[in-house]
Parts: structure tokens; C-alpha cells; sequence
């Protein structure tokens, strides 16, 4: 087969690797976007089980670089549904002509830098080359699922499924009694969609999570209109948020309010006026102060007893003590607690009785038996590092980035990595996407990518290049920002700590998306620091 040649190669269709096709595209560059699915869309494309939206406000969760886009797209409800984003990023792909530049069923499997030339050579697991002088990983934070290493599945007589490979077709859970293992953001968005349908819901918990109201609700055409008007001024508020959207964070620690402000500030945020995501905004401190942040834990905890009748159930849903609010991702809801109180639906706390394997009639942990027609893996990712690490991705001196970040994903700005020229993430560890609306994050990085890359071609320079010192400074920042924070308290997928043997390292920026924005932008001043370009 003949070896296609480009000036870039863009792995992955989803929303990071179709606005970066577009940009590419736009600037004149032969490109092409390889994605392993049989449809754009990535996370949107793969997580289809029942009741998947996304917990961002559309509105936000949208690209903003082309106004009319904003105009003419529709959004049904405050968040959308995973169809419609499905749509939409399909609308977006043939509205700006993208389709014939991106390659389904293409799945990188090698990707090898080639010092002399300064390019890139790429293989697909059917057999197509590639080389490119620019690669660009786009290949999402949550891409590789992870099923648990469950002794026994393959006698397990019923179906069993994972939330991010749901069949196309749907499934049908009426009558069947369902196992349903994982309460992150997809087991909490399942739980009432599959009770609605099942003859017997059991959620298996390892660790109770914190979970918001979403007060989702459908736009009505004068909603969306009035929105649309202000979408200028909204964009501008997401920019200077901490997350990339605005959710209008209190500005005051709770010390320097009294006791009913606090209570007042944490109704408002509950009752929807504020709800989702805003409660990680109540205080200015509660991601930093541990006190303050109990205050929000309680008050959660006091809500979660409220909505599940059943003391028992409500105890194991309500988070530990030694879990701070948000420190693992938060999860919105609509109606998780509530469905806890139909008689066929059950939550277990499988903590200290660990799940010990399938059996031919559902699931054994150490000291019960659960059987069922259908078990429903919810178990999550190998967060951040594992697209990047399934790729046999090697660098100068043949250097492979599984053994570079054998202790941990390392990068200058979340963006380029030292020994790997020409190659840039998007969205990657060292970055504040996973932190912020996704969306928002990916175009940050693609434009600035963009600049730097014109800076090259207008130098008539072959390589850029992050420095290892630069790479290093990056890397102390980014744990001390974490470490004036709560989150390295909490075992989550943030953390590595969701995969066994993983590495446990912070793989976020957590000082927010302004503060990134600026010191990228400072690097971009200062000639690309920590760069080299030649
Ligand atoms: P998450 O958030 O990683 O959640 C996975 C869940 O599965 C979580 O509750 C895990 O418990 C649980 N899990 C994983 N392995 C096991 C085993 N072996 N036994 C029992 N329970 C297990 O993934 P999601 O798909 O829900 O959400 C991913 C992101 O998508 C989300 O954060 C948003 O960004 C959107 P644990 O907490 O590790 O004890």
C-alpha cells in the first residue's frame, strides 16, 4: 500500500479532532483525521446506554467559533442528549465539508518519528501509512473503557454490556433482572432509565460518589431565542469561569458569610436556580478548605436522606466522609436518588464485600450472590493516558511514550512532550479540559496549536520541539497547583487511581481555565518558551 503523505494527521473524529481537521483545513494544510470508529463523534459515537447526556449546558458545550453555527443549531433541552450532540457533531462535520478528510474504521496502532526528516509515520491496524510532518492526538480523555478483569464472564449465561460500547441497536431490559456495576456519571445517568424497564435493578457501589440535580428541561423556541441573543456575552463569561463555563461562583469563603447566607447560597444552588455544576461554586474556598468543603458534603448528605426513604439505602448512597465534595468528578442527575425508592431497585456496597467474579447465573462478591439476566458494566476508563498508551507511539531515539511515562503522563502545557517533536495533544494530562467544559478546552488548544504551527511555517522551520526542562517546571506546577487543593485526597480516575498497578499522579491543571489560558498565552509572547523551533 502506498504511504499517503501530509502536512498533518489528526487521530480521532470526536470533537477535538473535527474542530482541529477544521482548523488544519482552513489554513490551507493537506490533513486528514483517522478515526477508529465507523462514525465521527468519539465519546458521543461510543457512550450510547440508556439515558447518556452530557452534564454540561449545551448552550456551553458547543463550538463557538463560527457564530452562524450557533444560530442555526437547535438544542432540545438544557443539556442534550447523547443523540442529538451525535447529530450535531455530524451536522458540523458536513456543514463546514469535513467528511471526505476523515478516514473511518482507521485505527492508529504505530506511530514513529522520523528524526532525519522531521516527520511523522503513521500506521492503521488495516494496514494504511501515513507520514505526516505534524501529528496530533486527539484522541479524547475517556476513550479506552475498562472492564473489569471479572474471573468468570464467559460462563456467565446472560448478556453482559459496557456503558461506552453499548450495542447500536439498544437493549431491551424489560422483565430482566439487571446487575449494574459503578456509580460514576454513566451508572448514575443508567440507574432510573434501566429501572424504568427492568423487573429488578441491583447497583453494585464501591465507592458512593456525590451527585447534583441537573433541573434539565426542554428549551422552549422563546428560551432558546432569548439565550441565543446573549450568546456572545455567555461565551465571554465561560472564557473568565474556572471551568470554562459560567456558573456563577460565589466570590466569598464561607467564613466570611453567616450561617444562613451559607444555607441560603446552598439552596439557591440545589433548587436549580444555580443547579448542576454550580454547586462546586458555593464558596470561593471549598475546593481548598476542608471545612468549607464539608459544609457542601453535609448538606448533600442531608439532601441524599431526603430523597431515598429507605435509611438503609440512603446511608450507602451518601458519600463518606473521607471523600470531599467534587473531589472525584461530580455527577448531575435526573432522579438517581428518587428511583432508590422503587421496591425492585437495590443499592449495595460492595466496599468492603469486593465483587469476586461471574458466575454461569449473574455475579459473586466475596460473601453474596446476585443473579441476573444482564449485567451492566458502568466501571469507567483508563482515563487521560490510555488512548495515548495503546498506540505504539515513539519518538527521537525511538523512545516509546509508554516507557516515558511508565510513572505518570508528563507534558509541557498539557500540549507538547519533551522527545516527541511536532506532535501535540489536545485536551491531554497537564491540561485543565477534564476540569472544564470540554468544548470550551479543546478550542483553546487547537487555536494556540495552530498559531504555534504557523510560527514554524513562517520560520520555514521542520520541528518544534518542547524542551525537557520546560517539561519539567511544567510538571512541579501542575502538582503544586493540585496539592493547594482537595482533589489528590480523593481515588479517582483524576488521580490514576480507578486502574490497578496505574500510576498515582494529579493529571490535571486545577487552577482553571483562565490561569492556563494566560500562561499559554504568556509562553505564545515570549517567542514559544520552552519550545524549540527550527
Ligand atoms: P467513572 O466515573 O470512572 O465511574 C466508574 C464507576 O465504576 C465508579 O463508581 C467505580 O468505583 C466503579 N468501578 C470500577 N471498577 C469497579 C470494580 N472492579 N468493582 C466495583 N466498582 C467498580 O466512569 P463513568 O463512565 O461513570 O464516567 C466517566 C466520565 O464520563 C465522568 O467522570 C464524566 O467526565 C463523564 P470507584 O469510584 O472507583 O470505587
Amino acid at each position: 500500500m502506498t504511504t499517503m503523505k501530509l502536512d498533518m494527521v489528526v487521530v480521532g473524529a470526536g470533537f477535538a479532532g473535527i474542530y482541529q481537521l477544521y482548523k488544519a483545513r482552513e489554513a490551507g494544510m493537506s490533513v486528514k483525521a483517522l478515526e477508529m470508529g465507523d462514525g465521527v463523534g468519539g465519546t458521543w459515537f461510543w457512550n450510547r446506554y440508556p439515558g447518556a447526556r452530557c452534564d454540561v449546558e449545551s448552550l456551553d458545550y458547543s463550538y463557538s467559533f463560527s457564530r452562524e453555527l450557533e444560530e442555526e443549531w437547535e438544542w432540545s433541552e438544557r443539556y442534550a442528549p447523547q443523540a442529538e450532540i451525535l447529530r450535531y457533531m455530524n451536522h458540523v462535520v458536513d456543514r463546514f465539508g469535513l467528511r471526505d478528510d476523515i478516514l473511518l474504521n482507521a485505527r492508529v496502532t504505530t506511530a514513529h518519528y522520523d528524526e532525519v526528516r522531521a516527520l511523522w509515520d503513521v500506521a492503521t491496524a488495516d494496514g494504511q501509512r501515513f507520514e505526516a510532518r505534524y501529528l496530533v492526538m486527539a484522541t479524547g480523555g475517556l476513550s479506552i473503557p475498562q472492564k473489569p478483569d471479572l474471573k468468570g464472564l464467559d460462563d456467565f449465561q446472560g448478556r453482559w454490556y459496557h456503558s461506552a460500547r453499548w450495542p447500536s441497536e439498544g437493549v431491551d431490559f424489560t422483565g430482566q433482572r439487571v446487575v449494574l456495576i459503578g456509580t460514576g456519571s454513566s451508572g448514575v445517568q443508567m440507574t432510573p432509565e434501566i429501572a424504568a424497564q427492568a423487573k429488578q435493578l441491583t447497583v453494585l457501589q464501591r465507592t458512593a460518589n456525590f451527585s447534583v440535580p441537573a433541573h434539565n428541561v426542554p428549551f422552549t423556541p422563546e428560551a432558546l431565542k432569548a439565550a441565543k441573543a446573549r450568546y456572545p456575552e455567555r461565551r465571554a463569561m465561560g472564557r473568565e469561569a474556572v471551568t470554562g463555563q459560567f456558573l456563577n461562583a460565589n466570590t466569598k469563603t464561607a467564613a466570611e458569610m453567616t450561617d444562613e447566607e451559607r444555607i441560603a447560597e446552598l439552596e439557591y444552588r440545589w433548587r436549580g436556580a444555580g443547579g448542576g455544576f454550580r454547586m462546586l461554586r458555593t464558596f470561593a474556598d471549598q475546593m481548598s478548605n476542608l471545612s468549607t468543603n464539608r459544609l457542601v458534603a453535609e448538606f448533600a448528605r442531608s439532601k441524599i436522606r431526603e430523597a431515598v426513604k429507605d435509611p438503609r439505602k440512603a446511608e450507602a448512597l451518601c458519600p463518606k466522609d473521607d471523600l470531599p465534595f467534587g473531589t472525584k468528578r461530580l455527577c448531575v442527575d435526573s432522579r438517581y436518588y428518587e428511583t432508590f425508592n422503587l421496591p425492585h431497585v437495590d443499592i449495595v456496597d460492595v466496599s468492603a464485600d469486593p465483587i469476586v467474579e461471574a458466575t454461569p447465573t449473574g455475579i459473586r462478591t466475596k460473601s453474596r450472590q446476585f443473579d441476573c439476566d444482564a449485567i451492566v458494566f458502568a466501571t469507567g476508563f483508563d482515563a487521560m493516558t490510555g488512548a495515548l498508551k495503546s498506540i505504539d507511539l515513539r519518538g527521537e531515539g525511538g523512545v516509546a511514550l509508554r516507557d516515558k511515562w511508565e510513572h505518570g503522563p508528563t507534558s509541557y502545557l498539557g500540549i507538547g512532550i519533551a522527545g516527541f517533536p511536532n506532535l501535540f495533544v489536545i485536551a491531554g494530562p497537564g491540561s485543565p479540559s477534564v476540569l472544564s467544559n470540554m468544548v470550551h478546552s479543546i478550542e483553546t488548544h487547537v487555536d494556540w496549536i495552530m498559531r504555534l504551527i504557523q510560527t514554524a511555517k513562517a520560520r520555514d522551520a521542520k520541528r518544534i520541539a518542547a524542551r525537557q526542562d520546560a517539561e519539567d517546571a511544567w510538571v512541579q506546577r501542575c502538582a503544586d497547583e493540585a496539592n493547594k487543593t482537595l482533589y489528590p485526597r480523593a481515588n479517582s480516575w483524576y488521580m490514576g487511581a480507578n486502574i490497578e498497578g496505574k500510576p498515582r499522579v494529579f493529571m490535571a491543571f486545577v487552577s482553571g481555565v483562565p490561569l492556563y489560558r494566560r500562561l499559554i498565552e504568556e509562553v505564545a509572547a515570549n517567542d514559544y518558551q520552552g519550545f524549540d523551533i527550527a
